[in-house]
């Protein structure tokens, strides 16, 4: 097969003096920050579904991506040759992961068997193509969301054979994540949600949902698979109302239906941003549960309401990223998966390269910043500092509980008042963060 990308060779790492545009600027693989090589902090990956299966398409046009390997047949054929130009791709860029739907690698056959032996044979070439690059899949996915037997929701469908249906696609990409050496699944709850509270049983759907997950890490169990079980929050789009609103939302959904010790959470700087809140908030409060487990990363547009997807570029959300990660000790099985796409007039093959360059330079210097930040110490000591009243005293004997509402009247009476607040130095802060950048 003739190279996809000819005029491309291998992405090297040239340093922040280079004017190379196929180059890395700050992201050197093998370059240690804090004892441990970039790669394996970043764990950078590459989304099937855009990059290979984006055309560029909005509501008011069609897709105009300029890509030679298609032959616009979506034949099992082509998504073989897909395959191999996917790896290609990554081979030339040096992410180390990917991640797939089962539908965006192979077409849906005329029935389901039909459709799982096109998977098969996609998978066949996808593992041929790991082995000889050593490229892994950070995690694999169903859609459960663009079949029109989806419309109504999968695992949250009033129509219980479309649950089945949902299971049954589920089960077997268990088993091709499985076959892929898959670190992690993950559970993006694509129509899980309403419209229309007026025909909507919510409680019955919720119920039926945390059922479909009890059944997934059932059948993980069954097969042996240990790869980490991820939900990806979302709070609208393509429902007026996605269920796994945001992590707060996703936490008390798992603690109540019993599954908070079965899946982390995968969080989207895009998705956060539509819920009103930051990807660092997103990721404080899975942090602090426990269940911070990958990142989609990306980011959206301040002036656009929806989940535009566009490469992040920004140093000081990636600081903020890296910040928080590494503060929660780092990913395990998790990483930085690029869920983002070129823009439809970025429609040239080469885009594609610029865009996770990009994106990969942006968090190599998150990365390297929130590692100054930590290893300097000085925001610790301030939030140390603004805290201290916990540390002896009254606010000790009240964390240890030796207090009640009673015996702290007793405390402010014989006092008076509460000694005096120390200033938050908002701004002191900020402006130290904007020394490290
Ligand atoms: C959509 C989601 C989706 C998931 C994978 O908004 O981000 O791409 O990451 O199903
Ligand atoms: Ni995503
Ligand atoms: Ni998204």
């Amino acid at each position: 097969m003739p190279a996809a990308f000819p005029e491309v060779e291998r992405i090297r790492y040239e340093g922040p003096q280079s004017k190379n545009p196929l180059a890395f600027h700050h992201y050197n693989a093998d370059e240690k920050v804090g004892g441990k090589t970039m790669r394996d902090h970043l764990q950078f990956s590459v989304v099937y579904w855009h990059t290979f299966r984006g055309t560029g398409a909005d509501p008011f046009g069609p897709g105009c991506a300029v890509r030679p390997w298609e032959d616009g047949t979506d034949s099992v054929e082509n998504a073989q040759k897909r395959a191999r130009v996917a790896f290609e791709f990554m081979e030339k860029l040096g992410n180390p992961f990917y991640a797939f739907h089962d539908r965006d690698v192979a077409p849906e056959g005329a029935n389901l068997a039909e459709t799982n032996r096109n998977l098969d044979a996609v998978v066949k070439v996808l593992k041929e193509e790991q082995k000889r690059t050593g490229i892994g899949l950070l995690w694999g996915t169903a859609n459960l969301f663009s079949n029109r037997r989806y419309m109504h929701g999968a695992a949250t469908s009033p129509n219980a054979e479309a649950f089945a249906f949902a299971a049954a696609q589920v089960k077997k990409a268990l088993e091709v994540t499985k076959e892929l050496g898959g670190q992690g699944y993950t559970f993006w709850g694509g129509r899980e949600g309403y419209q229309n509270l007026w025909n909507t049983n919510m409680k019955r759907e919720l119920e039926h949902l945390a059922r479909f997950l009890h059944m997934a890490v059932d059948y993980a169990k069954e097969i042996g698979f240990t790869g980490q079980f991820y939900i990806e929050p979302k709070p609208k789009e393509p429902t007026k109302h996605q269920y796994d609103a945001d992590a707060a939302a996703c936490c008390n959904f798992l603690r109540e239906y019993d599954l908070i010790d079965h899946l982390k959470l995968n969080l989207e700087t895009n998705h956060a941003t539509l819920a009103g809140h930051t990807i660092q908030h997103e990721m404080e409060v899975a942090g602090s549960a426990g269940v911070l487990g990958s990142i989609d990363a990306n980011t959206g547009d301040m002036l656009l309401g929806w989940d535009t997807d566009q490469f992040p570029t920004d140093i000081y959300l990636t600081t903020q990223c890296m910040y928080t990660l590494l503060k929660y000790g780092g990913f395990t099985k998790g990483g930085v998966n690029f869920d983002a796409k070129v823009r439809r007039e970025s429609f040239e093959p080469i885009d594609l390269f610029h865009a996770h360059i990009g994106g990969m330079d942006a968090f190599a210097r998150g990365l390297k910043i929130a590692h100054a930040m930590l290893a300097d110490g000085k925001l610790e000591e301030l939030l140390r500092d603004r805290y201290s009243s916990w540390d002896n005293g009254l606010g000790k004997e009240i964390e240890s509980g030796k207090h009640g509402f009673a015996s702290l009247e007793k405390v402010m009476l014989e006092k008076g008042d509460a000694a005096p607040n120390k200033s938050g130095r908002q701004e002191m802060i900020e402006n130290l963060i904007n020394t490290y950048l």
